[in-house]
């Protein structure tokens, strides 16, 4: 078998570009959402076109029984992980935290931190029983700075900084890689995510200056995965030319 990469949230935005640019470089594949249309979908077109296995496991990572479940299910031989991109990610609402709805606290607590630590738990036994391995955690400049009604998102991306940080320490012993990458703004359904289908004013996020796409996060991603095994990244800032902080974005008028 070739090298196995799995990726969470892979059916839109950062994940799906990332299976597109593993499947390139000649990595099998586990692909994990919800959405198990776009999953299925993703599998065919990847195997078509690159020659790769594909594996689809359609879960909500917020459910850790499922998780756990879905994931031992798969076969041995789909254990032999060498790359876990912890993607699978949302921001809900944008509001200052005395009117903040507890819905989507819950949702973006349970979804950033607890179900990355849910895949994280399984996949790194497999990953210390295997003697190798490279988990890559989506953070955000979110997870470095605060900003105004950002509160919970905030709060949740700097639990995965620090999340990063401590699996980094206590992977040390068995040699399993640990990165974080950390985008500015993105154009993804990201957006769309947050402000709960309103298109209009996700599109206004992007406007005024040119946002990064996902495939410049997974060729970030590629490159801290593609370096030599004595080489680990901790941690990439990766921001558009016009972004200098979370809030400090330089937008051309008209
Ligand atoms: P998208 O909305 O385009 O994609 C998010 C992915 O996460 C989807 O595949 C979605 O799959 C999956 N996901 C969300 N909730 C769950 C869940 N409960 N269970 C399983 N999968 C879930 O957003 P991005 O690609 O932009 O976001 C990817 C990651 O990057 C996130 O962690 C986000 O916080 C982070 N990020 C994004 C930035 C941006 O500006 N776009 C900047 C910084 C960080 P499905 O709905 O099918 O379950
Ligand atoms: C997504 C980027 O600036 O909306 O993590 O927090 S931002």
């Amino acid at each position: 078998m070739s090298k196995i990469a799995l990726i969470t949230g892979a059916t839109a935005g950062i994940g799906e570009a990332c299976a597109h640019v593993f499947a390139r470089e000649r990595y099998d594949l586990i692909l994990t959402g919800r959405r198990a249309d776009r999953l299925e979908k993703l599998a065919y077109q990847l195997n078509k076109e690159y020659n790769v296995e594909v594996a689809v496991s359609s879960f909500d990572v917020r459910d850790r029984d499922v998780v756990i479940s879905k994931l031992e299910e798969l076969p041995a031989e789909w254990k032999k992980i060498n790359v876990l991109v912890n993607n699978a990610g949302l921001s809900m609402g944008l509001d200052p935290i005395q009117k903040g709805s507890y819905d989507d606290w819950e949702t973006m607590i349970d979804t950033n931190i607890k179900g990355l630590l849910y895949v994280s738990r399984v996949v790194s036994n497999w990953m210390i029983n295997n003697g190798f391995g490279h988990i890559i955690n989506l953070g955000s400049i979110a997870g470095k700075e605060v900003y105004a009604n950002g509160n919970v998102y905030c709060a949740s991306k700097h639990a995965v900084d620090a999340l990063n940080k401590g699996m980094r320490i206590d992977l040390l012993p068995y040699g399993i890689k640990v990165t974080a990458v950390h985008p500015g703004a993105v154009e993804t359904e990201f957006s769309e995510v947050r402000f709960k289908g309103d298109k209009a004013r996700a599109k206004k996020v992007y406007e005024g200056f040119e946002p990064l796409v996902a495939m410049d996060i997974a060729e970030t991603i590629w490159f801290a995965v593609s370096r030599p095994a004595h080489v680990n990244i901790n941690e990439l800032t990766v921001m558009p030319t016009a972004q200098a902080t979370a809030t400090n974005i330089f937008r051309k008028s008209g």
